[in-house]
């Protein structure tokens, strides 16, 4: 029995850092959350990461833009699609995108999820605060790049008209979070200790 000791010791502690730092489940869109300033936050993510489905929808008004903030705390991988009941996919039509902070749109993306939903991959997020977006087609039309502009959603085209998309959505949100260096080196000197003195022992 002795011998197992070290190992569920390092167990509790691998246990302990998942329940504290670990999001997961679904969580309900609140409105208004149609600015930066009132984006509705989703949780804040550490090592190892999580992973969220947003319940949400674009609105009757035809103009409904949705912002969702979440924090990470290390440099992360970052997977996010919109998905929409069965069927749907083909006929709604949404955008998305990931903006920094300081207001920097990061990514965008228009058709790449299932149907003329939206899905991107995002890698080397670093630590800090980010914005998700959701908004339907033509907010953002063709011609425009965002990322290189940092235009952001304003539920309206070009021509001043709301996007007119209306539909319900899970907006799927996977975050890796990479541990930092100090505390991964940390560990493994530190089993390297409780292996040693096992060793010496018998
Ligand atoms: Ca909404
Ligand atoms: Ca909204
Ligand atoms: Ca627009």
């Amino acid at each position: 029995m002795k011998r197992f000791v070290p190992f569920g010791a390092l167990g509790a502690g691998v246990i302990i850092a998942l329940a504290s730092s670990a999001s997961a489940g679904i969580i309900f869109e609140v409105e208004s959350n149609d600015s930066l300033a009132s984006a509705q936050f989703v949780g804040t993510f550490s090592p190892p990461g999580g992973a969220i489905a947003i319940d949400g929808s674009l609105g009757s008004s035809g103009s409904d833009v949705d912002w969702y903030a979440f924090d990470i705390t290390g440099p992360s991988s970052v997977l996010l699609a919109a998905l929409a009941p069965v069927g749907d996919s083909t006929t709604i039509d949404g955008q998305m995108m990931l903006v920094s902070a300081s207001g920097d749109v990061i990514e965008f993306d228009d058709d790449d999820g299932p149907g003329l939903l939206p899905a991107f991959f995002v890698q080397n997020l670093p630590a800090g605060s980010y914005f998700i977006g959701v908004s339907g087609f033509d907010d953002i039309v063709f011609s425009d790049d965002p990322v290189g502009t940092d235009t952001l959603f304003d539920g309206l085209n070009n021509s001043g008209a709301p996007h007119g998309e209306v539909f319900q959505y899970k907006l799927s949100l996977a975050i890796n979070v990479v541990p930092a260096p100090a505390s991964a080196t940390l560990l493994a000197f530190g089993g390297l200790v409780v292996s040693r003195r096992r060793r010496s022992s018998h």
